[in-house]
């Protein structure tokens, strides 16, 4: 594919209610999107124009990580699209012909700023895909046609107003809780919700890395739960410390913010710090990478599950494919779309006696819908050789 022109659109979605994490609150998504326009060279044919989608999960703040929005949106129209016109420093050959797969290398000189090339990559992706009318999923690996849902409830007001969301959550049919725990919000909750909901439920919890080791003897309270796992109780670099964890509580410990890479998986995994992988493709860097720790993890018998960033339909699209491969054995952040929206700019997603249903169509299997996309647009770039 040769790639024409790259629009960044910067959209801001309300949340239908305010999602509190350690890091913070947050009232509403500002998302950046990528529209990457080129035409597919088929053989014996006129070449035809082709479109595809990326969804930027970096937030407004860099409170979870270090890309935000506004930053990951200069990163892309800056460093990252000139270099799909030809222009970066490494080459695109004589044709300018360019593929999903060799984005990753393409953009490997500029340090860091995983979020933003993974949307730039995301998008060249479905463009190739619907070239060839391949389904993401199917070009993933995927073996199951929906995925089971799980949802990551915010720290909430009062143990009353948490019991409430976890109820309602439950009503509508998902398969697992994840609660989301900070210094002062921790043992209280599970505890509650455990004696209200008893201990079939599926739960588990998530630190956003509030914790030092000097707090465990209180995570320690939280074996007491029978939790699938607790996740990123420490700080992103805190790998050793993790390990260190690992020996002194006997709920798994699962890493999301650490695992930047396949390569820091390998590490993770290797040095007792991970026993359960949080897979986001846009911290690692892209879907392909998110592949690659999906199947280290698969070979190594590491559990997987499918985080996510309150993505629009877009990334929700891609996320429940990446989540109907194999190594996902557990239940991910993929909820319905009203789980944070009231109008989502694509087709939602629903809930379906508890689980996604995978798109099958070319690509993401979805696109936004014009006019809901405009009412949400904050900012748009085009951008062009
Ligand atoms: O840590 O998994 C996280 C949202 C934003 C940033 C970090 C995280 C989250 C979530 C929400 O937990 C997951 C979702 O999109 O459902
Ligand atoms: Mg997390």
């Amino acid at each position: 594919m040769k790639i024409t022109g790259v629009e960044l659109r910067t959209v801001r979605m309300p949340l239908v209610s305010p999602f509190t994490t350690s890091f913070g609150t947050e009232t509403d998504r500002l998302a950046v999107l990528v529209r990457v326009v080129g035409k597919a060279g088929r053989p014996h044919s006129q070449p035809v124009e082709v479109q595809g989608w990326g969804e930027c999960v970096a937030m407004e703040r860099p409170l979870y990580s270090l890309e935000y929005a506004a930053g990951a949106l200069e990163v892309m129209r800056r460093f990252l699209v000139p270099v799909l016109f030809g222009q970066g420093p490494t080459g695109l050959g004589p044709d300018g012909e360019i593929t999903a797969e060799r984005v990753a290398a393409l953009l490997e000189h500029v340090v860091g700023h995983r979020m933003a090339k993974a949307a730039v990559e995301m998008a060249v992706l479905d463009a190739q895909l619907r070239g060839t009318g391949q389904s993401l999923g199917g070009y993933l690996g995927a073996e199951r046609h929906r995925v089971p849902a799980g949802v990551s409830v915010g720290v909430q007001p009062s143990i009353r107003e948490l019991i409430d969301v976890v109820g309602d959550y439950l009503a509508q049919g998902y398969l697992r809780i994840k609660l989301k725990i900070r210094p002062g919000w921790d043992v209280d909750p599970v505890e509650a919700v455990r004696e209200r909901f008893g201990d079939r439920v599926a739960l588990q919890v998530d630190a956003n890395a509030a914790y030092t080791l000097a707090d465990a003897r209180i995570l320690r309270r939280l074996d007491a739960f029978d939790l699938l796992l607790i996740e990123q109780p420490l700080a992103e670099d805190d790998i050793r410390q993790h390990a260190e964890l690992a020996r002194l509580i006997s709920t798994p410990i699962c890493l999301d913010e650490s695992i930047v890479s396949a390569r820091a998986a390998a590490d993770a995994i290797a040095l007792g710090a991970a026993q359960v992988i949080n897979i986001k493709a846009g911290r690692v860097g892209g879907y392909l990478e998110a592949r690659r720790v999906h199947d280290l993890c698969r070979a190594g018998g590491i559990a997987v599950w499918c985080g996510g960033m309150l993505e629009t339909g877009l990334g929700r699209a891609a996320n429940a494919a990446l989540a109907a491969l194999p190594g996902f054995t557990l239940p991910g952040d993929v909820s319905a779309s009203d789980r944070f929206y009231a109008r989502d700019i694509t087709t939602p997603f629903v809930l379906a006696d508890g689980h996604i249903t995978v798109p099958t169509g070319p690509g993401l299997g979805v696109a936004p819908i014009q006019d809901v996309l405009d009412a949400v647009t904050v900012d748009s770039t085009w951008l062009q050789p």
